[in-house]
């Protein structure tokens, strides 16, 4: 039986969205903050998925424990797919120039994205999650979770992360930055993703 397990992020808004979606589960979460050994992994992989599994299994196999990790990001139709797996660094990479980072990484991001689809009619976008849950005496599994939507023309809205304050999801009026935390893992990429992973979890028996 599965009763804790560590979710490996470095990012302070995934961990608190996985910690609420967990919540109703009762399956207790440590996060890389409760380990006292620290490593990083290097996210170069060319798909979300094989970055996702190496940050699993990198960190499975050093604690010894059971382990979830995530590769996220937002696909922008227009720009062929980019961000994608560069999304927490699009700022700083080739693709369309460099942005300065003023106040954080995350408003240089959006300020790059708004930057390449200014006057740009298609605005369709995708957030992606792949969700690898990694044990290293028993199994792997991966889950997937998509939330469609469009790019806002500026930001709105102060809650969430990353992205969400220029995410509108479909058949909203309203930004992902604007949503209440429970609204957002209802529809969100992740939301689906974690959900998914804890029905196969159940299946197999670990019983989260
Ligand atoms: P870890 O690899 O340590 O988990 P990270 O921030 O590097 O942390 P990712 O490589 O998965 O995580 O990058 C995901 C980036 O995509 C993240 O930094 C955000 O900019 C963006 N992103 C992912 N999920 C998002 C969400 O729900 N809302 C807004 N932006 C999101």
């Amino acid at each position: 039986m599965l009763d804790k397990v560590l979710v490996a992020t470095t990012n302070r808004g995934k961990l608190r969205e996985f910690r609420e979606i967990f919540s109703q589960y009762g399956i207790e979460i440590i996060s890389l903050d409760d380990m006292e050994q620290k490593i990083s992994v290097e996210e170069d992989r060319k798909t979300f998925l094989e970055n996702a599994v190496k940050k699993a299994k990198t960190y499975g196999d050093f604690y010894n424990m059971p382990v979830i990790a995530e590769d996220a990001g937002l696909e922008v139709e227009a720009l062929g797919g980019y961000p994608g797996v560069y999304s927490a660094r699009f700022y700083s990479i080739d693709f369309g120039g460099k942005e300065e980072i003023n106040r954080d990484k995350d408003e240089a991001n959006i300020n790059k994205l708004l930057r390449l689809l200014k006057d740009k009619k298609n605005r369709k976008a995708r957030f992606v999650s792949i969700v690898v849950f990694y044990s290293p005496e028993n199994t792997g599994i991966w889950t997937e979770g998509y939330c469609y939507g469009t790019i806002a023309e500026k930001p709105v809205g102060d809650k969430g992360f990353g992205y969400d304050p220029i995410f509108i999801p479909e058949g909203y009026n309203r930004t992902m930055a604007q949503l209440e935390p429970e609204e957002k893992n209802r529809i969100s990429h992740r939301g689906k993703a974690v959900r998914k992973l804890i029905e196969i979890l159940n299946k197999l028996s670990f019983q989260i």
